[in-house]
């Protein structure tokens, strides 16, 4: 059964809202959800949790995920329509285990969807499916992206119809095994005062299957130029990428993980760099924060998840509040809770 968000109760304060949102879908486990309009619909990917036993560690082994679903509505409060299995992990030749963070695109009259799975070597890379509708079921390339690795693919198309691919997380995302595009299974996280992990990003080919450039690293800037350093681990980038465009500006959104923001940054193009803005999601229930951030028809919503439906942090929910913006183009910081 689906709910609209009930606004009577939320409440605004100062420079943050309060906003207490239903969960969207309730038959299933649903996170991390990219959501889209095609053709007229708001169309939601979101990764599919399961309770398969996986014991928990700080790699994220519980989040042991087989399939996605895909979910359309026609409005942000309509009902929420399931459309079933979409891919399941036993249909992509190249897969190992965990199928994770999600997002989709149209271009090239397919639609595509993109995922990062381990492979059988159990090293994170991106993959792509398409399908004619947006619902799927997509059918997956034989392959992995060539040159892609690491977790969380977020595709931005812009204005002129370039897409790009941004990606990577750290900890169980494995991006630090990643420098220069360079695999090392024994590279460590940073520490302390050393510079923190950057996010990853390259064009997408007309093809949407391949990447027409090198990977390279975005900058996420302090307000005074500088990079983060990993101690500043309440604003340096972790995991769950995110982009999207508004008044000219490129808005990268991201999770900052062990401190569970949703940061901001704002930059002048797609490569960056970008300046840090502040956060648009304080900390949910549950260890992960993982969003989106659409335009439905003129106003904003930012889609996220938390875990009210289960307690456990790999069972989580989807969920959807507006998101609002100040005059001189800052996003207002949502709170899910009271308190
Ligand atoms: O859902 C699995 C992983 O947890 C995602 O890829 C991360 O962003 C985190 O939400």
């Amino acid at each position: 059964s689906c709910q609209s968000p009930n606004t009577s109760k939320n409440a605004e304060i100062k420079d943050s809202t309060v906003f207490l949102s239903p969960p969207l879908i309730t038959s299933m486990y649903t996170a991390d959800p990219s959501a889209h309009l095609f053709e007229g619909r708001i169309y939601l990917y979101p990764s599919h949790d399961t309770a398969t036993g996986t014991p928990e560690n700080d790699n994220g082994d519980h989040f042991n995920m087989m399939d996605f679903h895909v979910f359309s509505m026609d409005s942000v409060g309509g009902k929420v329509t399931d459309h079933g299995v979409a891919l399941h992990i036993r249909d992509i030749p190249w897969a190992g285990r965990q199928l994770w963070a999600p997002d989709a695109s149209f271009a090239n009259g397919t639609y595509y969807l993109y995922f990062p799975v381990k492979d059988k070597q159990d090293i994170f890379r991106i993959g792509v499916a398409t399908a004619p509708k947006p619902e799927g079921p997509f059918v997956a390339e034989k392959t992995p992206i060539t040159g892609s690795y690491s977790i969380d693919p977020c595709v931005f198309k812009d204005d002129d119809g370039s897409c790009y691919l941004y990606f990577g997380g750290i900890w169980g995302g494995q991006l630090q095994r990643w420098n220069n595009n360079v695999y090392d299974s024994t590279a460590r996280l940073r520490q302390g005062t050393e510079p923190a992990i950057l996010p990853r990003m390259a064009k997408l080919d007309k093809d949407m299957k391949h990447f027409s450039e090198t990977v390279r690293e975005i900058k996420i800037l302090d307000s005074a130029g500088n990079l983060f350093k990993e101690k500043d681990n309440d604003k340096r980038f972790f995991e769950a990428t995110w982009m999207h465009k508004y008044k000219g500006k490129y808005y990268f959104s991201y999770s900052t993980g062990d401190t569970h923001n949703i940061a901001y940054a704002i930059g002048d193009n797609p490569y960056g760099p970008f300046t840090y803005k502040g956060i648009v999601l304080n900390p949910v229930k549950g260890w992960t924060n993982h969003h989106s951030i659409i335009d439905v028809n003129g106003k904003w919503y930012l889609f996220y998840h938390d875990t009210q439906l289960s307690g456990k942090t790999h069972l989580r929910n989807v969920k959807v509040a507006p998101l609002v913006y100040h005059e001189d183009g800052t996003i207002q910081t949502i709170s899910a809770y009271h308190g």
